[in-house]
């Protein structure tokens, strides 16, 4: 006989984990089935950035304890073009808003350990290999654990399988929007307390280059690089001298030390509508990828994680599918808020090569001159940046 639970949540990741945390404050219960380790995911160096309305959720429900002690709240960024830095301050121009930094693999450690800590089921290493009966009102899940086939029933299934994940296949007939860019990011961390409090977003005509952070004693930074490049092909002393050629100012250099971890990552923009198919639900980068530039990602996933645990409380409460049929309706404005912003913000400050490099070099100075002489503009930004509450 086959396992039964109401939600059969595929993927640990940001989305996977919020929504299981969410249903469980709500008396629902679920099993979360991910492929990788539990050491493999809560190492896994991805996203930084959290969004206000992010950090107001995890707090609000438990599991912000480490993130208020641990986390690093800005309240401006820095962009950097034509060699003048410019500090922008969010907080003023979104009054009372801010970002914080706490990395994607702390967040998901602390909702590892919560979801653990009140019996909840996460089966790792528990590879989803296909689904039947979507259409249906008693989905099954089938996948592999320690080389056995197994199978769970459940109520309702919720893809949070990531770009890469499976659950997005099962979708018929889907309509998919897609644009590739003609460059990457080389990431790394280094073991160095950051240079500058605060984010810079650096146009250069050499290329991109951001400086963030994770802790007060480690460094996250971002080459454009491009992309057929390999990581091999980038010595640290490269590295760190490229890093200075974009980022460095008269009266201030980039402070290096070792590096830690090094990646190449391809900048995507992908939606996948619907994000449902009769009791199967996606949610986060399964349904939508959105290029790194914008720091939208992950607050993505766990927009959509807390519209679906809201559609699926609902369900639960009523036994109204209502909100259920809607749920596709519900995130697509905010998933396309973000993927405008996210677009928008790659295009002015990364170099381009096609024909119309040397025009649009013009009109990314041009646009970000108008916003140091624009207060409405700057707003605009500042408010799409820090994340709107709203989204209509
Ligand atoms: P995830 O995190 O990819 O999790 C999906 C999980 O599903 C598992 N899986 C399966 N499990 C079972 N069976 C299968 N068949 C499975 N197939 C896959 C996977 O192992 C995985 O654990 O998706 P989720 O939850 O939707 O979360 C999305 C975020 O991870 C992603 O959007 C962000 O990391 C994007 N991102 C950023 N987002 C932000 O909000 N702020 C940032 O500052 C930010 N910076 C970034 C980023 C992403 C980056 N890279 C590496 C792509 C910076 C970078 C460089
Ligand atoms: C990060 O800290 O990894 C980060 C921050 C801001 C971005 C992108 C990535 O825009």
């Amino acid at each position: 006989m086959s396992e039964r639970t109401q939600v059969a949540i595929i993927g640990a990741g940001p989305a996977g984990l919020v929504l299981s945390h969410l249903l469980h404050l709500q008396g629902i219960e679920s099993v979360i089935l991910e492929s990788r380790s539990r050491d493999y995911v809560e190492k896994r160096i991805r996203a930084g950035m959290l969004e206000q309305r992010t950090v107001d959720l995890l707090v609000a429900s438990g599991v912000g304890e480490r993130l208020k002690r641990e986390a690093m709240v800005h309240t401006g960024l820095n962009f950097q073009f034509q060699g003048e830095r410019h500090r922008i301050p969010l907080d003023e121009l979104t009054p009372g808003r801010n970002v914080t930094i706490y990395g994607q693999q702390e967040v998901v450690k602390d909702l590892i350990a919560a979801r653990l800590a009140a019996g909840g089921a996460i089966r790792f290493e528990a590879a989803v290999e296909g689904m039947e009966r979507l259409d249906g009102s008693r989905p099954l899940v089938r996948y592999r654990e320690n080389g056995t086939l197994k199978e769970i029933e459940a109520d309702h299934v919720a893809g949070c399988d990531g770009f890469h994940g499976v659950c997005r296949g099962a979708v018929a007939n889907p309509t998919v929007y897609e644009k590739v860019y003609p460059f990457a990011w080389l990431g790394i961390l280094a073991q160095v307390a950051p240079s500058c409090e605060e984010l810079i977003y650096a146009r250069h005509e050499r290329g991109f280059a951001l400086h963030t952070m994770r802790t007060p004693k480690l460094t996250r930074l971002y080459l454009q690089c491009p992309v057929e490049d390999r990581v091999e092909q980038w010595s640290d002393d490269r590295i760190w001298s490229e890093l200075r050629a974009r980022l460095d100012i008269p009266g201030w250099s980039l402070k290096d030390g070792p590096i830690i971890d090094k990646g190449i990552t391809e900048m995507r923009s992908f939606v996948h509508q619907p994000m449902q198919q009769g009791r199967l639900y996606l949610a986060g980068d399964s349904a939508h990828i959105v290029p790194p530039t914008g720091a939208k990602g992950m607050n993505l996933a766990i927009a959509d994680a807390r519209v679906l645990a809201e559609a699926l409380s609902a369900f639960y409460r009523s036994g109204s599918s209502e909100h259920l049929a809607r749920y596709t309706a519900d995130c697509l404005p905010r998933v396309w808020r973000a993927q405008h912003f996210s677009w928008w913000w790659t295009t002015l400050f990364h170099r381009f090569e096609d024909a119309d490099a040397r025009f649009q070099e013009q009109l990314q100075v041009s646009q970000l001159r108008y916003m140091l002489s624009s207060r409405p503009a700057l707003t605009s930004m500042a408010e799409n940046y820090v994340g709107l509450d709203r989204v209509v």
